[in-house]
């Protein structure tokens, strides 16, 4: 006896291809029309005209880092950016960002691009989170003292502040390079 097993290839028929192509066609209308307009900035004022920080303080310590935080807040209808910033408390400032590293651990690292305000919006510059790293500090930075910071924006404009100095034991995340260099001594 002799049996034979018959396979059919059951034809597919598939209707995908036409579908992606009509979506496409639609998403091409609908992009067409948003490339128009948005070219009417009637007034656009320096950065540093619109942005102000409220609650800014600055951590107190004898030497080496220190932090800035407080909120940014931008009164523009246009988004904003701090490139830099400095102060004479310090030989440099860093626009930093705070990031859980592979080991899982909080670091902190410059930030790219740096701190964006949106329109209408604020940051919030806080301990374990953006702040304005103090690199070198210049002389040690006394509770009750005042520290005067300078902002400055993507269209070269500027903000400058003045900032308490609070005493703060947290803000000692480790940079993220400097693994070693664990917190600081008293
Ligand atoms: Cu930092």
């Amino acid at each position: 006896m002799n049996t034979t097993t018959r396979t059919t290839a059951l034809p597919r028929t598939t209707a995908l291809p036409r579908f992606v192509s009509l979506v496409a066609i639609s998403l091409l209308a609908l992009t067409g029309c948003a490339a128009t307009a948005d070219d009417t900035r009637a007034d656009s004022a320096p950065a540093g005209d619109s942005v102000t920080i409220e609650d800014s303080w600055v951590k107190s310590a004898d030497e080496g880092m220190s932090a800035a935080f407080g909120t940014l807040v931008n009164d523009s209808d246009q988004e904003v950016t701090v490139v830099s910033a400095e102060s004479s408390a310090a030989t440099m400032l860093e626009l930093h960002e705070t990031v859980e590293n592979e080991a899982g651990e909080m670091v902190m690292r410059e930030i790219e691009g740096g701190f964006v305000i949106p329109a209408g919006g604020s940051i919030a510059l806080e301990p374990g989170a953006d702040h304005l790293m103090f690199m070198d500090l210049t002389a040690p930075l006394k509770a009750g003292d005042t520290v005067s910071v300078t902002l400055t924006f993507s269209d070269d404009s500027t903000y400058e502040f003045q900032a308490p100095v609070k005493d703060y034991s947290g803000a000692n995340e480790n940079y993220e390079d400097g693994d070693e260099h664990e917190g600081m001594d008293h």
